[in-house]
């Protein structure tokens, strides 16, 4: 899906976040509820134990017509024929995957302010993730940095590729941000800790639509 759109509701399935439920299940909720993006983020468990996941949600997210990315680790996006890898700053650099990386493979990028969303582009990130928006509880407060809305708009004004933001999105703040300039919104609480995952996703999707016709 070399031509995909970075857009809409990008949903990260988080073990740690799914309330003990089945990671498939809560991840096909979401894709029915509408997201068109999915992430894998596992942050605990061996590479050679996610394969398996990682590939039955490539089918899920081709059935769904729906991008996946996985959080962090570009052989096991690759391996499982992921549409591409998130980044963070202590990840390895952009560059260096973008270079080994076969043609279309997508690589996102954490940032948290202009300076290092203009580096990633120019590295060759196909959208940079700008976060924390608000105050999150799914992401070590030592490994979080505060960001906001009026950051997204200057990052949004600062580059070209798509901008995502995270941290703290729900159905109350998530019109704020695609206001603010958001092409895609990521969430991990709102969709994965939410009793029904499906109208939990269709509610962001019906208010960022109704954010960005304003
Ligand atoms: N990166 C910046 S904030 C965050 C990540 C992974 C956590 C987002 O989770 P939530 O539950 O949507 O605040
Ligand atoms: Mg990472």
């Amino acid at each position: 899906m070399a031509d995909a759109k970075i857009s809409g509701l990008y949903v990260i399935i988080d073990p740690e976040a799914c309330l003990g439920r089945d990671v498939l299940q809560v991840a096909r909720q979401a894709l029915e509820g509408g997201a068109s993006m999915l992430q894998w983020r596992d942050k605990r468990r061996e590479k050679r134990a996610q394969l398996a996941e990682v590939q039955a949600l490539r089918e899920l997210c081709a059935e769904h017509g729906a991008l996946l990315f996985v959080n962090d680790h570009a052989d096991l996006a690759l391996a499982a024929g992921a549409d591409g890898v998130h980044l963070g700053q202590d990840d390895a650099p952009v560059e260096e995957v973008c270079r080994v990386a076969p043609a279309g493979f997508m690589v996102g990028a954490s940032t948290n302010n202009v300076s290092e969303a203009l580096e990633a582009e120019s590295a060759g990130a196909s959208y940079v993730a700008i976060g924390s928006i608000y105050p999150t509880k799914s992401k070590d407060p030592e490994r979080t940095r505060a960001a906001s809305p009026e950051r997204l708009s200057e990052v949004k004004a600062a580059v070209s590729v798509p901008v995502v933001a995270i941290g703290g999105i729900d159905a109350s703040n998530i019109e704020e941000v695609v206001r603010a300039g958001a092409d895609a919104v990521a969430v991990i609480s709102a969709v994965c800790g939410a009793d029904d995952p499906q109208s939990a996703s269709r509610e962001l999707v019906e208010r960022q639509g109704r954010g960005s016709a304003l």
